[in-house]
């Protein structure tokens, strides 16, 4: 069994209900039990900022499933909640990323963990230290505490606030 972090992410329509469905949806895949859910929130837009806020959570689940399959039934999701892909870090109807998957580092052409840019989002590291606020990245042994902390610093928490 493998502890993991997904991160949901909307920011088209009605964001907080396409965040409810999708959470309804992966309750759904089976080999997979949700074990904690942060609250939503909303979020000022990182990269691509000429788009509208997100609603971002993130959810922390026991599964068996190898990451590949995991990957596969989050994309799953994303399609039959039809999203369309709207440019690189562009609007989407749901966003659903594995931030963290037990301690492995995998770094396949399709998947990418822990999520390349998770440790400078904000909109990440806020709601996953809400469920975890123990959490150690796998990879050297930090503290999350430590790198929101210091993210926190680097921008204070413009832009986000829990709904
Ligand atoms: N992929 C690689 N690693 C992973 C992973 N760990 N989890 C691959 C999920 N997918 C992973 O993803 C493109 C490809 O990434 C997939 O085919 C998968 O094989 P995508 O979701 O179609 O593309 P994208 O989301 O447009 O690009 P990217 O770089 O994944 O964007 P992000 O990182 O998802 O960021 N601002 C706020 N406030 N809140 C947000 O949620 N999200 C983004 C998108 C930008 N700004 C945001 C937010
Ligand atoms: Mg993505």
């Amino acid at each position: 069994m493998k502890n993991v972090y997904i991160g949901l992410g909307s920011n088209l329509g009605d964001k907080s209900g396409q965040l409810q469905t999708a959470r309804k949806m992966i309750d759904k895949i089976r080999d997979l039990e949700v074990t904690r859910a942060s609250s939503l929130y909303l979020t000022s837009p990182w990269g691509n900022t000429e788009q509208e806020d997100f609603v971002n959570q993130v959810i922390e689940a026991r599964t068996r499933l190898p990451a590949m399959e995991l990957l596969y039934k989050l994309q799953e999701i994303e399609i039959k909640m039809g999203r369309q892909r709207n440019g690189r870090w562009g609007p989407r109807t749901i966003d659903l990323d594995i931030l963290l998957y037990g301690d492995e580092t995998i770094d396949l052409k399709d998947l990418k963990v822990p999520h390349p840019h998770m440790r400078k989002r904000l909109f990440v590291l806020i709601p996953l230290h809400e469920i975890n606020p123990e959490l150690v990245f796998p990879e050297d042994g930090v503290k999350l505490e430590e790198v929101l902390i210091n993210a926190l610093d680097r921008e204070g928490n413009r832009g986000i606030r829990k709904i």
